[in-house]
């Protein structure tokens, strides 16, 4: 596939609802939408990164510089016969993987428009459908947390993750467990505490939680294991994995028990099938994380997650969560038994509305070969 043409826009839509992690609330979502042009056809890719440093050091603003100055010079007017050898080609940048990631992205679905097959089938996906979970975030009051699950549960979603920070903890989990019972539940604490609070949140064992997502610093992987040697519910990282060789580090010292693969934070799709394929190999399960991407993120997401050691339902659910309307048309749904069906045209296979994008773009670049 030979690459002509780099198109960015920087997208600005309103979340549906407000959404709280430890490190804050956020109303609206903006992100750069990139396009790769070739050979008559274009591929999309969504970056993660937010307006603010918090959940990365990534944001919209360095992405954009690093995207326009440096990682589309290393990818106008060449030729890439296979789009995994995108991420290696980008490998003078160092860091920046969101930024990468929407690149590298855009070229698989590129290379999958062009080979007239859906993108799923590029990268190895073996189901028609994948399971999905919901990542409830802090509330202002528990009975909003309670009346939050009850609308999630309603929906046919297999899991509920809530978000969770000292002092928004161990009683929204009694909460629910008190009023749904043995529902799969899970908490994910976005690094929120040290492992000077290991005592404390081995008082969540009891509540038998399908896991606890990065409890500790974004960064660590050996107070992980330390506090995973002192805690029964399993760790499963999410901000610690930023890499293949991160995953490896954090498999060896027993860090985790579960992965959360998001490919913006890991470069991309390749990167993402390799720390998907190292966890097979070693019996750890995997799982989709969430970015609140628009439709063309999240159906990015949904081909990957359609691997087959994608055996825990993932933070991809319907787009009406999200976004009123969605960036797609249809928009993505999920079924009364909570699976979400893999796009069966080629690429991404979902149809963006041009005029909504138009609409919603506060800022655009072009850059050519
Ligand atoms: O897309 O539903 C979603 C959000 C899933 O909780 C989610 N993501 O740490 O896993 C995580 C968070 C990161 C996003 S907060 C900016
Ligand atoms: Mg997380």
């Amino acid at each position: 596939m030979h690459i002509e043409r780099l198109h960015l826009r920087l997208i600005r839509l309103p979340l549906v609802a407000f959404f709280e992690t430890s490190f804050g609330r956020v109303y609206d979502k903006t992100f750069i939408l990139v396009t790769l042009e070739g050979e008559g056809a274009q591929g999309l890719g969504e970056c993660v990164a937010d307006v603010d440093p918090y959940y990365s050091s990534e944001t919209n603003t360095a992405a954009w510089h690093i995207i326009k100055d440096f990682l589309a010079p290393l990818v106008l007017g060449r030729s890439f016969r296979d789009p995994r050898h995108l991420f290696p080609a980008l490998a003078r940048v160092r860091g920046h993987n969101m930024a990468k990631a929407a690149v590298e992205m855009a070229a698989w679905d590129l290379a999958a428009r062009l080979q007239n097959v859906p993108l799923s089938r590029l990268l190895g996906g073996t189901r028609p459908a994948i399971p999905s979970g919901v990542s409830i975030g802090i509330q202002d009051s528990l009975e909003q947390l309670i009346a939050k699950v009850e609308t999630e549960l309603a929906a046919g979603y297999r899991r509920i993750k809530i978000k969770i920070k000292p002092g928004w903890d161990v009683t929204a989990v009694e909460a629910i467990r008190t009023r749904f019972g043995a529902i799969p539940l899970m908490v994910d604490a976005n690094a929120a505490y040290t492992l000077g609070d290991a005592a404390h949140l081995s008082t969540l064992d009891r509540f038998g939680l399908m896991m606890i997502e990065q409890p500790l610093d974004y960064d660590d992987v050996r107070d992980h294991a330390e506090l995973q040697r002192r805690i029964a519910t399993s760790i499963c990282l999410d901000e610690s994995i930023h890499s293949v060789r991160a995953a490896e580090e954090a498999l060896a010292l027993d860090a985790c028990r579960i992965i959360n693969i998001k490919p913006g934070r890991l470069g991309g799709h390749r990167e993402s099938i390799r720390v998907h394929d190292l966890c097979a190999a070693r019996q750890i399960p995997v799982w989709h994380g969430g970015m609140l991407e628009s439709g063309i993120g999240r159906a990015h997401n949904i081909h990957l997650a359609s691997l087959p050691n994608f055996t825990l339902p993932g933070d991809i659910a319907a787009s009406r969560r999200y976004f009123s309307p969605d960036l797609i048309e249809p928009p993505i749904e999920v079924s009364a038994d909570g699976l979400v069906a893999v796009p069966l045209g080629p690429g991404i296979g979902v149809n963006v509305d041009w005029d909504r994008v138009e609409a919603a773009t506060v800022e655009t670049c072009e850059i050519r070969a």
